[in-house]
């Protein structure tokens, strides 16, 4: 069963009269849409409402999002902020309103200690999902557009419901609500999956083509140099298509993939099938995220990072 939003939450909102929402900086799919959706339903309860985010919006579907988003306002009193989608107040980034009244609505895990009012769900299909929940115990249908809104999120979240295991319904009444408020399925289709650059699945062969297995195929682990950076450039990344099509290999049960972000410092992003915890191997390097989806920035090359990548996935391949 979900977790019920809290009345805190509830009155958190009711009384409050300006609001700030706020979400992880390099927003994706769930966390603009969760927080477009949010301004947007405090908006008509009669408040102010701005989405703000410290960007970059560089992922291809939600560009067409960034300019519902307005900078940050100056600090004042009365003013309410909401942070969507966010498990620690480093991942918002630049974030001129510590010491506001804040709430936080979340569904990552291990437990989020932020905020004067906390709304998590870790079993939560989306943050997306909790904002719908929010509408209904305020008595709020969404709007066409709020529900289109939801479903992107839903969906970017559910990688279009292929992550979910049975008996995950509440993640298709979510979507049952929101095909019925106005939401297209189809839509929300092309608007995540559509609008590729030929870079971008140029780039993804170049990545593909370097894969190699480890464990007998069950890692695999692939890399983005400085140079390919460059040729293809930052817009061209897909990680999730490329996670995708790795772990459709047979008897992939986990990939890595190390990218040089600048020469001192890679981000490595990490996917795996159930069983393998990652959100555990993201922490020992500093980083976090969910059991099958996790990434952390550590200082280093890829081929300093490469070995102690592969170990660290050691105990989960024991024999
Ligand atoms: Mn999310």
């Amino acid at each position: 069963m979900p977790v019920p939003v809290p009345a805190t939450l509830l009155s958190f909102i009711r009384e409050g009269t300006d609001f700030i929402v706020t979400g992880h900086r390099e927003p994706d799919g769930d966390c603009a849409g969760s927080q477009l959706a949010l301004a947007s339903l405090l908006r008509r309860m009669g408040k102010t409402a701005l989405a703000c985010s410290a960007g970059p919006f560089k992922r291809s579907e939600i560009k067409s999002l960034e300019k519902h988003f307005a900078p940050y306002p100056e600090k004042r009193d009365g003013l309410r902020l909401i942070v969507m989608d966010c498990s620690a107040r480093e991942r918002v980034g630049d974030l001129p309103l510590d010491g506001m009244p804040t709430a936080v609505v979340d569904h990552h895990v291990p437990g989020n200690s932020w905020g004067d009012i906390r709304y998590l769900d870790p079993e939560a299909p989306s943050v997306t999902f909790m904002v719908l929940r929010i509408f209904e115990e305020l008595g709020m249908e969404p709007s066409a557009e709020e529900a289109e809104l939801l479903l992107f999120g839903l969906c970017t979240d559910t990688g279009f419901f292929r992550h979910l295991e049975a008996g995950m319904t509440e993640a298709f009444r979510a979507a049952a609500v929101l095909s019925a408020a106005g939401a297209s399925p189809k839509k929300t289709y092309a608007a995540i999956n559509g609008k590729k650059t030929l870079n971008s699945r140029l780039l993804m062969g170049a990545i593909l083509a370097k894969t190699r297995p480890f464990y007998g195929g069950r890692l695999l682990l692939s890399g983005e140099t400085l140079e390919e950076t460059r040729q293809f450039g930052l817009e061209s990344r897909d990680s999730d298509t490329i996670y995708q099509l790795l772990l459709s290999i047979e008897g992939a049960e986990a990939v890595a993939l190390i990218r040089q972000e600048n020469p001192e410092e890679c981000t490595i992003g990490f996917r795996s099938q159930d069983r393998i915890d990652v959100a555990a191997i993201a922490r020992d390097f500093g980083g976090g995220g969910h059991k099958n989806a996790s990434g952390a920035k550590v200082p280093g090359t890829i081929s300093e990072l490469e070995e102690q990548v592969v170990r660290a996935f050691s105990p989960w391949f024991r024999p």
